[in-house]
């Protein structure tokens, strides 16, 4: 499971705050928390913060970079953000994200392939989120035809279904799961899936039941990636379970420990 920490990220009230007053020592903590707790990569979003994205974006990078070579998940959907936010990546980054529409993928999967990144490409085009299984694996098939095209290794793609609150969607679950078994078999080998996890939760009573739960349904029709929080250990031990019960990790009665053992 290639899990992109979530918690480096302008929403949360002492990530803008660090930003805003370069407060370099916060940011640091939270990419090393997360790493030391399974994190693989970081997400990087400059929320609603205040000043230029561009250079919000840039700050947050170096003071993770001074830290770790972990891969950064630049998360803008501002293309010249991105485009100047890989340029301060010192290591293979991942681009978060491109939107299905054609005229983005022309940009963003050439982008990708000149700065030998991943790309995290999401089934939103501009009719917005399909609401059904058939509207995602369309957009999904789109977004593997460009990428074929365009040179870039599967394996350095990832497809984002796109999860919404349940308590405000209550049918895309279902269709975000519907849309994983199907896209993967679209090529062998299939490119990677991710989901923004925790939006399944947002604004619900039951969040990290909800969470858990709905990551390993995910993970037991294909799911290989996620922006988590890998903060929250419960998750991370069901979503390290989920995977020794498909025997993508070995069984020992230890597989927490081993899982977790060599950071
Ligand atoms: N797909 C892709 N990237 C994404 C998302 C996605 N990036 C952003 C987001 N969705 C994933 N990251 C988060 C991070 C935090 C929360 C949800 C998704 C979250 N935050 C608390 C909340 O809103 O309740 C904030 C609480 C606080 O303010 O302290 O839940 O889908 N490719």
């Amino acid at each position: 499971m290639f899990v992109i920490g979530e918690r480096i990220n302008g929403m949360f009230k002492e990530v803008r705050r660090a930003i805003e007053e370069r407060d370099k020592r916060v940011i640091q903590d939270l990419a090393r928390r997360q790493l030391a707790a399974g994190a693989d990569a970081l997400d990087v979003n400059v929320g609603p913060t205040k000043g230029r994205p561009v250079e919000n974006m840039i700050w947050l990078i170096e003071a993770i970079q001074e830290v770790t070579r972990a891969p950064i998940s630049v998360d803008t959907p501002k293309f010249d953000v991105m485009k100047e936010a890989l340029q301060a990546c010192r290591n293979p980054a991942v681009i978060n994200s491109t939107k299905a529409s054609v005229t983005d993928l022309d940009r963003y999967v050439p982008l990708a392939v000149e700065t030998h990144s991943q790309l995290i490409a999401l089934t939103i085009d501009e009719t917005g989120v399909p609401r059904d299984v058939d509207g995602r694996v369309m957009m999904g098939a789109t977004i593997v035809t460009k990428a074929m095209e365009a040179g870039l290794d599967l394996v350095d793609l990832y497809i984002d279904p796109v999860i919404l609150p349940v308590n405000v969607a209550p049918k895309q679950p279902k269709a975000v799961l519907g849309a994983i078994s199907q896209l993967r078999l679209i090529a062998d080998p299939p490119p990677n899936f991710v989901v923004g996890l925790s939006n399944v939760s947002q604004g619900c009573k039951e969040r990290s039941l909800l969470t858990s739960a709905f990551l390993t349904m995910c993970i037991g029709v294909g799911l290989n990636a996620a922006i988590m929080d890998a903060l929250d250990k419960d998750l991370m031990d069901a979503a390290i379970t989920a995977e020794v019960l498909l025997e993508k990790q070995l069984y020992c009665d230890d597989y927490i420990a081993a899982y977790l053992g060599n950071r």
